[in-house]
């Protein structure tokens, strides 16, 4: 029988000393160089340093999941139930650690980082549940004296690429239905947090999965994503990040004929009319905006406002603005983490330039924060910006939003419209007119009525319309959409 481990990880002293490694057809192998990841709340003290491959080792790890994938593809349901529920069972024991784990790497307060370490115990104990409940028809034909039966059987190997923005969350929202389904696993977490990618293979390794099943592989997209997306071996990519890099991993898989699916960008809309509770409204824009830094999809980063309470609205939100604390991830009562990368705290701030140069008032924040450890620390910052503004049409992935004003409900819904992307959109209203009205016409993947466009259950389909997403759902019953073929067999008996 499985047993939880007593052991805790050792990384919080021990992480420069042992370097994360790779997990290739059920062993732990270096890499062909180094890489270290630090922590943006403390620059002074990096988190872990690790093996970085190159795309011969990549395809190492791809033909070890290649050989393992017919193996667990017939073990029985029972068997994968058993080692999604040790990693689940496992995490949430352990989502305190997890969580401040993450919160020194990617820079997510500690509460919010232990929460997502949660989440993504519950998405392997979620999926556990579904490796035994995978179902199928049978029916009869419209011939005489023949049976149909349409069953799902798993799509092969499957090429995990994932961002840096939820380190935990992300990857098993993507490992776990993977392996549910009956597929093997290469698993390319972001450098930027490959401590959290490398604590998540370390537990799947001891799940009792068959060597080659899951594979960790550290490294850039330029040698690791790249070798991945080219593979003829991988079958299916499941790729979460930029719309730039989207574009190319669908290119290149497309032009293989793989399988794929995306999860992008968003400028999701939180819409408040004049009939809304404006105290929660203000948490709904204050939460959705600039929680978890301003670094998420869902991010609330532009927020139509009707006419009629704009002034009223505005004193509420800077009121609530000013009471946000920014700070250390690892510190007590802060609201707001570092930005998670140089980087992305200097396109941050590009932004805003662009933002005073395009002509949007620049209302507050922005400013870089002095704290007792060097991080990067950045207040968030509020414009009020026109609809052709690029900081109110263009993802940002920072603490940074957009206010725009609307001439009553069909004018904001039309701003909300107004997007290449289509994730989330979100309304505050006290009018179940108006409520039911957006929840109909809203152009996006997730409608929000009173709530923050950020923060969604995790058994239930996730992603996204227009430039935002591409391919099947992901999470809940839905990903067996991705994760499975279906398969039609007719018998004459
Ligand atoms: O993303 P990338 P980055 C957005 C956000 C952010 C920007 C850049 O605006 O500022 O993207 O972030 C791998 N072939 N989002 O650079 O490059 C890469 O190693 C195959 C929004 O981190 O898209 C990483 O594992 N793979 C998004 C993953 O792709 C490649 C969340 C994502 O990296 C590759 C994250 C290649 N050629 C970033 N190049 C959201 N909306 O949720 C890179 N990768």
């Amino acid at each position: 029988m499985l047993r939880l481990p007593s052991i805790r990880f050792t990384l919080k002293t021990d992480a420069m000393q042992s370097m994360l490694r790779n997990f290739i057809n059920g062993r732990w192998e270096t890499g062909a160089t180094t890489g270290a990841s630090e922590n943006p709340s403390d620059l002074g003290s990096p988190v872990a340093e690790y093996a970085r491959a190159d795309a011969r080792q990549t395809q190492q790890a791809i033909r070890a999941a290649s050989d393992g994938a017919a193996t667990w593809a017939h073990t029985t349901p029972q068997r994968r139930a058993d080692a999604l529920d040790f990693v689940g069972s496992e995490i949430l024991a352990r989502k305190d650690e997890l969580g401040e784990l993450l919160a020194r790497e990617e820079g997510k307060t500690l509460p919010e980082a232990v929460g997502e370490a949660a989440r993504a115990g519950q998405i392997f104990k979620f999926f556990a549940g579904e490796a035994l409940r995978i179902s199928g028809e049978k029916m009869a034909s419209v011939r005489p004296d023949i049976d149909v039966e349409v069953t799902r059987e798993p799509v092969g190997v499957v090429g995990i690429i994932a961002p840096w923005n939820f380190p935990l969350a992300i990857p098993a929202w993507k490992i776990a239905p993977a392996l549910a389904y009956g597929n093997a696993v290469v698993f390319k977490p972001a450098e930027l947090v490959s401590a959290c990618g490398w604590a998540l293979a370390e537990i799947l390794s001891r799940a009792g999965l068959p060597a080659g099943v899951f594979n960790l592989v550290n490294g850039s997209g330029r040698q690791v994503g790249q070798a991945l997306l080219d593979s003829p071996l991988v079958d299916a990519i499941s790729f979460t990040g930029s719309e730039a890099t989207g574009a190319q991993v669908l290119q290149r898989t497309s032009a293989r004929g793989a399988k794929v699916q995306l999860e992008m960008g968003g400028k999701n809309p939180l819409v408040v009319l004049a009939d809304a509770d404006l105290d929660r409204a203000v948490e709904c824009a204050v939460n959705g905006a600039f929680f978890s830094t301003g670094q998420r999809c869902t991010a609330s980063s532009r927020i139509i406002v009707e006419r009629r309470i704009h002034g009223d609205f505005l004193g509420r939100l800077l009121e609530r603005m000013k009471q946000l604390k920014v700070g250390p991830a690892l510190a007590r009562g802060i609201d707001i983490g570092p930005v998670a990368s140089r980087p992305q705290l200097e396109q941050n701030q590009a932004w805003l330039e662009i933002a005073r140069q395009e002509g949007a008032e620049h209302i507050t924040g922005g400013q870089l924060v002095e704290c007792e450890s060097k991080g990067y620390f950045m207040s968030p910052a509020l414009f009020l910006a026109a609809p052709e503004h690029r900081v109110a049409r263009e993802e940002i992935f920072g603490p940074v939003a957009a206010l725009l004003v609307a001439d009553g409900y069909e004018h904001a819904l039309a701003l909300a419209n107004d997007t290449k992307y289509g994730l989330c959109a979100g309304v505050c209203t006290s009018s179940l007119k108006h409520a039911t009205h957006f929840k109909r016409h809203a152009q996006a993947g997730m409608v929000m009525v009173n709530l923050p466009t950020a923060g969604v259950d995790y058994h239930v389909p996730f992603g996204g319309r227009k430039a935002s997403s591409h391919g099947p759902r992901e999470q809940g019953r839905h990903a067996a959409e991705f994760y499975t073929t279906v398969k039609t067999a007719y018998t004459y008996a």
